[in-house]
C-alpha cells in the first residue's frame, strides 16, 4: 500500500527523525530535502536504514566531529566508494541473516546518497559494479549540477553554457560546451534495476518513488534535481520553486524504469518555455549577457523537446515490448 500523508505525518510527530537538525549546510540548500524525505520514508514502512554518503557537500556537513546529523548507522566514505561501501554492508547483513545472527526483526535497508560529482563522474564505475552485482540497496543521488563542495567546479552532470570556475563563460568560449549526461540511462542501461528521477518541488512524487525503490528486490537508484542556491545563484528560499521550471519545462522530466519498462509520472498538460526556467538561474547570466539570448534559447528548446519525444517514444514501446516476461 502506497504511503499517505496521514501515515507520513503521524510518523513525524511520534518519531524521531532519521536524518536531524544541526547540520551545517548553506541555508536554502536542497540536498537535505532528499536525506530527510527519503529516510521519513523508509522509517515510516518500518524498515531500519544504515546510511552511507559519498564525500560532498551532504556529507561533509552532517558529519562534522563530534557531532552527526545522523540518527542511524552512517558509514563515513571516500569520494568514490559510497555504492561499493554500502554492498559490502549489504552483503555482510545477508550473510548474518541467514547464520541467524541479526537480531532486529525489522529489515535493514541500505541508503547511500551521493552529489553528482561522486555519481556521475568519480563514483560510478563502483555504482555500476554494485547494481550489475544486484545488491538490495537504494542510490539517491542529489543532483545540483556541480562540485559545490568544493567550490562550483564543472562534472558531468553541469549543463552546457553554466558558469563554473573551471568552464568560465567568456568571449573565447560559452562556458561547457559539452551535454550534461543522462545518469538515469545509464543507470537504466544496467536493465535489472529501479530508476527515477525526482525534484524537490515534488515531494509526493519522491516518497511514492522511495517506497518503490524500498520496496524494489534489488537495486534502485533516484536522481534529485536539487538546487545549490548559492552556485546556481538564485534567491535562498527558491528551490524548489526552480525545480518546478525545470519539470514544468521538460528540462528535467519526471520519469522511472522498472525493469525494462519506462514510465513519465509527471506530464503537465501545458509545458513552460525552458526559457523561463533558464532566465531564473544567476548561473547563465554572463551566457546570457555575452551571446544571442533568442538563439540560446531555440537552441536549448529544440534540444529538450527532442529529448521528451524519445521519452514519449520509449515508454510506449518498453510497454508494448518488455524486455522480459
Ligand atoms: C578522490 C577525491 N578527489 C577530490 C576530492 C575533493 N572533493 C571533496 S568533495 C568534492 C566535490 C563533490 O561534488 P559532488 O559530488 O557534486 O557533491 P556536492 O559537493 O556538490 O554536494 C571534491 C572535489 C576528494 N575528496 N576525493
Amino acid at each position: 500500500m502506497p504511503l499517505n500523508i496521514k501515515d507520513l505525518v503521524k510518523y513525524v510527530e511520534e518519531n524521531d527523525w532519521a536524518f536531524t537538525q544541526g547540520h551545517r549546510l548553506c541555508p536554502g540548500c536542497n540536498a537535505p530535502l532528499a536525506a530527510k524525505w527519503a529516510t521519513v520514508v523508509a522509517k515510516a514502512l518500518g524498515y531500519e536504514p544504515v546510511v552511507g554518503a559519498a564525500t560532498g557537500c551532504l556529507e561533509v556537513s552532517t558529519t562534522i566531529y563530534p557531532y552527526s546529523a545522523w540518527n542511524v548507522p552512517y558509514v563515513h566514505n571516500a569520494f568514490e566508494n559510497v555504492a561499493a561501501t554500502i554492498s559490502g554492508a549489504e552483503s555482510a547483513y545477508r550473510s548474518l541473516k541467514n547464520r541467524g545472527k541479526i537480531k532486529t526483526d525489522k529489515p535493514v535497508k541500505f541508503i547511500a546518497f551521493g552529489g553528482d560529482g561522486g555519481t556521475y563522474d568519480i563514483g560510478l564505475q563502483s555504482l555500476s559494479g554494485a547494481i550489475e552485482r544486484g545488491h538490495d540497496f537504494v542510490y539517491i543521488l542529489y543532483d545540483n549540477e556541480g562540485y559545490m563542495n568544493t567550490g562550483n567546479q564543472r562534472s558531468g552532470s553541469t549543463p552546457p553554457g553554466a558558469e563554473t570556475t573551471t568552464e568560465p563563460v567568456g568571449k573565447a568560449k560559452p562556458g561547457k560546451i559539452q551535454f550534461k549526461k543522462s545518469i538515469f540511462d545509464i543507470i537504466a542501461g544496467h536493465e535489472g534495476v529501479y530508476a527515477a528521477t525526482a525534484a524537490t518541488s515534488e515531494p509526493f512524487d519522491f516518497m511514492a518513488k522511495m517506497q518503490k525503490a524500498l520496496e524494489f528486490e534489488g537495486p534502485a537508484f533516484i536522481s534529485i534535481l536539487a538546487p545549490c542556491v548559492r552556485f546556481w545563484r538564485i534567491p535562498e528560499s527558491t528551490g524548489p520553486e526552480v525545480t518546478k521550471l525545470a519539470v514544468e519545462s521538460k528540462y528535467w522530466p519526471l520519469v522511472e524504469y522498472d525493469r525494462g519498462i519506462y514510465k513519465i509520472t509527471k506530464k503537465p498538460r501545458t509545458f513552460k518555455p525552458v526559457k523561463e526556467y533558464i532566465q531564473k538561474l544567476g548561473k547563465y547570466k554572463k551566457l546570457m549577457s555575452l551571446y544571442n539570448t533568442d538563439e540560446l534559447m531555440a537552441e536549448i528548446q529544440e534540444y529538450v523537446d527532442a529529448k521528451w519525444d524519445r521519452l514519449v517514444a520509449l515508454e510506449e514501446i518498453s510497454q508494448n515490448k518488455p524486455l522480459r516476461k
